[in-house]
């Protein structure tokens, strides 16, 4: 398994430790701690029935070196744990609270599930709920960069599980046999729900299956920035080269519940949550950077406290919010609204007044 930066903070392989300024580290640190506030808000929130639903990313974040490494238009397709690409973008924390929220001011107007959302602006693509069907939409959107000529990468996020949908191995034979400038990105975070990854493959490692498909396959540290970093760019340069897809897999692990619906309690133990609560990626980034004298412990907690206040803040305008307009349910799909629809909408107006 490939990994600069271990559990500790303490830099394991001096010599591909990636040239990044010290700001810009700090500014990945910033998001993990906005998104794993926003987690724990996000959690509260929906057992005060307050929201709906909520997905954490807890435990992941270090997929936000993911970002780092591409370019402005490379397109991303998230699965649903990669909000911390969005936000590095430049997608706002304020607008993804409005989003759980699903209040008038979420772009996706209240129609996907919370956690679902995309941006044009940001080239960060909507995610389809079927597990799996990004994989092929990412295969697609490569072959047209590949088409076009514009040098853009795709990189596409999944998890474990969805390594055994067909859409993987669909995706992944298209974008081997047409050498697409794709980055199929595995998120390893041990489960599928309720489902080990003991019980999702006999494969000793998901990255063998790279082999098959005809692309390199590297197991990585994916809660290592510096390894994620590293290897997305490595990834992203042969793409833009023409030298075809890579498979990464990045062993991380959901030290949250799968979604607010789960009580991950009833499959899994608490010894083994601890063992990789030591692992998790916050915790190394900031102590390498307290230990490179980047950063002091107090600038640390006032991260924390910052993200908090400025959550809540925002938490208290969307709640203030109305839902989106009825009527804007009826929009967005026909460039000139067809009889049955006005038909419908009317009856929404009479109906609700
Ligand atoms: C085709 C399909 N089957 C089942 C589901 C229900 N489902 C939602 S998430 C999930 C588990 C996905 O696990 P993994 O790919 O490892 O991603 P993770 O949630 O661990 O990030 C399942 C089975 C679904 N959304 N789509
Ligand atoms: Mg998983």
């Amino acid at each position: 398994m490939f990994q600069i930066l271990n559990e500790d903070g303490i830099v394991k392989d001096q010599e591909n430790v990636p040239k990044i300024p010290a700001k810009e580290l700090v500014k990945w640190l910033e998001l993990m701690i906005a998104l794993r506030t926003l987690d724990q808000k996000g959690m509260r929130l929906q057992r005060q029935g307050r929201i709906g639903f909520h997905i954490p990313t807890t435990g992941q974040e270090a997929h936000v070196a993911a970002a780092a490494a591409l370019k402005k238009n490379d397109w991303i397709f998230p699965a649903y744990r990669e909000h911390a690409c969005a936000l590095y973008r430049g997608y706002s924390l304020k607008t993804l609270v409005h989003h759980l929220f699903a209040n008038d001011m979420d772009p996706e107007k209240g129609r996907r599930l919370p956690g679902l959302f995309g941006s044009k602006e940001h080239n960060f693509v909507n995610p389809s709920a079927p597990i799996g069907t990004q994989i092929i939409q990412a295969s697609g959107a490569a072959y047209g960069a590949k088409y076009l000529k514009d040098g853009n990468v795709v990189i596409v996020f999944f998890g474990d599980g969805a390594t055994s949908s067909n859409d993987f191995h669909s995706g992944m034979n298209f974008g081997g046999v047409f050498k697409v400038p794709a980055i199929y990105y595995c998120q390893n975070n041990q489960w599928a729900i309720s489902v080990p990854l003991r019980r999702q493959t006999a494969a000793k490692r998901l990255a063998d299956k790279a082999l098959g498909y005809g692309m390199p396959g590297i197991q990585i540290d994916g809660n290592d920035v510096f390894a994620v970093y590293s290897q997305v760019t490595q990834a992203a340069e042969r793409a833009r080269k023409g030298e075809g897809p890579t498979f990464i897999e990045a062993v991380t692990y959901r030290l949250g519940p799968h979604t607010s619906s789960d009580d991950p309690s009833r499959y899994r133990s608490e010894e083994e949550v601890k063992i990789w609560r030591n692992k998790e990626p916050i915790r190394r980034l900031k102590l390498y950077l307290i230990n490179s004298g980047i950063i002091t412990e107090k600038e640390e907690n006032a991260l924390w406290e910052r993200y908090d206040k400025e959550i809540t803040q925002y938490i208290k305008e969307a709640e203030k919010r109305p839902p989106p307009p009825l009527d804007s349910m009826f929009d967005d799909v026909y460039e000139e609204m067809p009889w049955h629809l006005k038909e419908q909408l009317n009856e929404v107006k009479r109906f609700f007044g």
